[in-house]
């Protein structure tokens, strides 16, 4: 009797001259693409490396390519457009602490502490951790990220970056196109796009998990600028400028995008 329960699909036998057909293929498709991807690896690798200025240390055409990529996004860039936020029950009480650059001095006093304004007409505003705290405080829970591949759900308080400028009557300053912020020490820097550093979510920070920022953090006051990854989002701020320059950026003088939006 014969078992039904044992019938083989009917399998299409290729001919030993199909399969190496079919190897052929495979092998040299394989081979094309390798050639194409070492020749334009090659060809980046080998074009002229930018003129050093605000940007430098990248490649011409990744450069290009990063400049260009800026212009499309900063066309879709919307102060209605909100990055995700998330409870607080899902923020991470263990926050990551990555580098800290320009935290280093150990006389730093985060008491005598305070923020210096380079307004535009050249003279300087002082605004003390008492005046910041007196603001109306914003709260928010997103997913921080870094550029090194990690990401983690945080919580921050502080004062609205936009709030903050028309507290202390900045219209004129934030009317330039660019921001610079700066540590005490000058150590780390970064520059932004106006249109960012007034989005609704960017906050001068002086909490994390409804604390005040611990010295890692940045204590006493850190920008949180969810629409760009973390390496925009400066601890311990010493000086706040403005212009219609790029002001100096301390990685995109190390070959990376100094737009660096998400
Ligand atoms: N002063 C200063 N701010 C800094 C940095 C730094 O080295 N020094 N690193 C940046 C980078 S790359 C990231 S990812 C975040 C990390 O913030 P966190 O340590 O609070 O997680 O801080 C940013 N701000
Ligand atoms: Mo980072």
């Amino acid at each position: 009797m014969k078992n039904r329960f044992n019938k083989q699909p009917a399998e299409k036998i290729l001919s030993q001259k199909q399969i190496n057909r079919r190897n052929f293929i495979a092998f040299t498709g394989f081979i094309g693409l390798n050639a194409l991807a070492y020749g334009g690896w090659r060809w980046l690798y080998k074009s002229p490396e930018e003129t050093s200025g605000v940007t430098a240390g990248a490649r011409k055409p990744l450069r290009r390519a990063l400049n260009q990529n800026e212009l499309l996004l900063r066309k879709t860039f919307s102060n209605d457009h909100l990055v995700k936020t998330y409870p607080v029950s899902m923020a991470d009480p263990n926050v990551r602490v990555n580098s800290e650059i320009g935290m280093e001095d150990p006389g730093f006093d985060a008491k005598t502490w305070s923020l210096t304004i380079h307004k535009k007409d050249g003279s300087k505003l002082q605004v003390s951790l008492h005046d910041i705290l007196a603001l109306p405080k914003t709260e928010i829970v997103y997913d921080f990220k870094c550029v090194e591949g990690w990401d983690q759900i945080s919580h921050w308080g502080g004062v609205k970056f936009s709030d903050f400028i028309s507290h202390y009557n900045l219209q004129e300053e934030a009317a330039l196109q660019y921001v610079g912020m700066a540590t005490p020490d000058k150590a780390y820097y970064v520059g932004l796009d106006m249109p960012s550093a007034m989005h609704p979510q960017t906050l001068l920070a002086y909490e994390v998990n409804g604390k005040p920022l611990p010295m890692r953090h940045g204590q006493p006051l850190r920008l949180i600028i969810p629409v760009k990854y973390g390496i925009k989002n400066l601890k311990r701020i010493g000086t706040i400028s403005f212009s219609d320059e790029r002001p100096p950026d301390y990685w995109a003088e190390q070959g990376y995008d100094y737009y660096s939006g998400l």
